[in-house]
C-alpha cells in the first residue's frame, strides 16, 4: 500500500518524509518537487517567513540515476529558519490554534505544540503529493487547483475547462483563473491586513482523466471520497470538504441532482453532467473529480483574541506570533497534492505492480475490460 509520514517542527533544523510503496521505473528528479514546493511557497497574503525560505528538498533514498528503485522513498528539506531551540515559551493560547488542547493533552509548553501543528509540515504533504503526480501522469491523469473564494469575494459562477484554469493559474499570484475576482481579492487581503485581521476561502482541485472503478463501495475505509476528504480534512485549518455540486444538493431536488447515463459504440457509457463530481458509491467513474475544500482563517491574529494565560489562569490576550494573512493560495497546492496521493494510492492498490511496467500492464488489461463490458 502506497503511504508516507512526514515529521519535523516549524523551526526545527530539517522536514522530512518517507513515502513507501512507490513502483519501481518511475523517472523522478527534486527538480519536479522543488517547483511544486515553489508554488506552495508562493501566493499574495504569505507573510515573512516565506521570503526566508527557499524550499528544495533532496532525495535521499528510493531513487537511482533519477528512477525509482521500490525503495522507499526519503526526502529532506532544509528549513533556513531554524530557531527553535532559542524560541521563548508561550502561555496564551490563540483561540482556533492547537495551543490549549494540545499543551492539555501533552502536558507540553504551548511552544512544542505549534511547531508540529504549524502548516509548515504541509511542504513534506506537497512534496509527496508531487510524486503521487508524476505516478498518475504515467496513467494519463492530471490535477489543477484553483482558488474560488477569498473572504466576501467569490469567482463567478461561469465554469471554465480543466485546460483553461490551469493556463489561466500559472499567471496568478492567489492562484485564481478570474482576474477581476483576484484583484477584488487582493484588496479584501489588503484590507485585512490594514484591520491587523486574517482570511479563509475555499479552493477547488479538479482531477482529470481517472478511469471508472478507483475506490470501492464494499467498505467505508476504500470509498475514494471519504479518503480523499480525510486527506483534504487533515490540512491544517481546513474545516469543510465538498464534492460536485457538494452543499448545493441540500435545495436540488432528485431529478436535477444525479447525472444521467447514455451510451454509444464509440464513446462507451457516458454522462452528460458531472453534478456527482466524479464519485458515486465510493467509486470514480471516469468524470472529472471535483472537490471543494473551505480553509478557516488562521488563528494568529495581530489583534488578537480574548485568552487566559495558562500559569495564572487570568485573562490575557492570545499571543502573537509572526503569521500569514490568508493563506488559501497554498492550501490549493496542498490540496492538490493531497488529493494526487489519494488518487496514486487508489492506482496502486488497482493496478498493483511492484514496477511500473507490471503496473501499465495490468492498468491496459483493465481499459480493454472496460471496452468489452
Ligand atoms: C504558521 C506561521 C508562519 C507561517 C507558517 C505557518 O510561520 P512563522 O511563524 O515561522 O512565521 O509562515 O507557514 C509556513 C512556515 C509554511 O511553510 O507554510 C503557523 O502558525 O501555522
Amino acid at each position: 500500500m502506497l503511504q508516507y509520514l512526514t515529521c519535523g517542527e516549524s523551526h526545527g533544523k530539517y522536514l522530512m518524509a518517507i513515502l513507501e510503496g512507490m513502483p519501481s521505473g518511475l523517472k523522478l528528479d527534486s527538480s519536479y518537487i522543488n517547483d511544486e514546493l515553489l508554488r506552495r511557497q508562493r501566493g499574495y497574503g504569505r507573510g515573512e517567513r516565506m521570503s526566508i525560505e527557499e524550499d528544495h528538498v533532496e532525495i535521499i533514498s528510493g531513487c537511482l540515476k533519477g528512477e525509482t528503485t521500490g525503495a522507499p522513498i526519503g526526502l529532506l528539506l532544509e528549513n533556513k529558519n531554524f530557531t527553535i531551540d532559542s524560541l521563548p515559551p508561550l502561555f496564551r493560547p490563540r483561540p482556533g490554534h492547537a495551543d490549549l488542547a494540545g499543551a492539555l493533552k501533552y502536558r507540553e509548553e504551548i511552544r512544542s505544540i505549534l511547531e508540529r501543528a504549524s502548516a509548515r509540515e504541509t511542504a513534506m504533504r506537497v512534496a509527496t503529493g508531487a510524486v503521487a503526480k508524476r505516478l498518475v501522469s504515467e496513467f494519463g491523469a492530471g490535477l489543477v487547483s484553483h482558488v474560488v473564494q477569498i473572504g466576501h469575494v467569490s469567482v463567478p459562477k461561469k465554469p471554465l475547462s480543466f485546460d483553461e484554469i490551469g493556463e489561466k493559474v500559472k499567471t496568478s499570484i492567489l492562484n485564481c483563473a478570474f482576474p477581476q475576482a483576484e484583484r477584488d481579492m487582493i484588496h479584501a487581503i489588503d484590507l485585512a491586513r490594514k484591520r491587523k485581521d486574517t482570511l479563509g476561502g475555499t479552493f477547488e482541485v479538479i482531477v482529470r482523466g481517472v478511469p471508472p472503478g478507483l475506490g470501492s463501495h464494499v467498505h467505508y475505509l476504500r470509498k475514494l471520497d471519504g479518503r480523499i476528504a480525510q486527506s483534504l480534512m487533515s490540512v491544517q485549518a481546513i474545516k469543510a470538504v465538498e464534492f460536485g455540486l457538494g452543499r448545493d444538493y441540500a435545495e436540488t431536488p432528485g431529478h436535477l441532482a444525479h447525472d444521467e447515463i447514455f451510451y454509444n459504440r464509440t464513446r462507451g457509457y457516458f454522462r452528460k453532467s458531472n453534478r456527482a463530481g466524479g464519485i458515486e458509491g465510493g467509486m470514480s467513474n471516469g468524470a472529472d473529480i471535483v472537490v471543494r475544500a473551505t480553509m478557516k482563517p488562521i488563528a494568529t491574529l495581530g489583534k488578537p483574541l480574548r485568552s487566559v494565560d495558562v500559569r495564572t489562569k487570568r485573562p490575557m490576550l492570545a499571543d502573537f506570533e509572526r503569521a500569514d494573512i490568508c493563506a488559501v493560495p497554498a492550501a490549493s497546492v496542498i490540496g492538490e497534492a493531497a488529493c494526487a496521493f489519494e488518487i496514486a494510492r487508489a492506482m496502486c492498490e488497482k493496478f498493483g505492480g511492484d514496477s511500473l511496467s507490471e503496473m501499465k500492464r495490468n492498468f491496459r488489461g483493465y481499459l480493454a475490460q472496460l471496452r468489452h463490458s
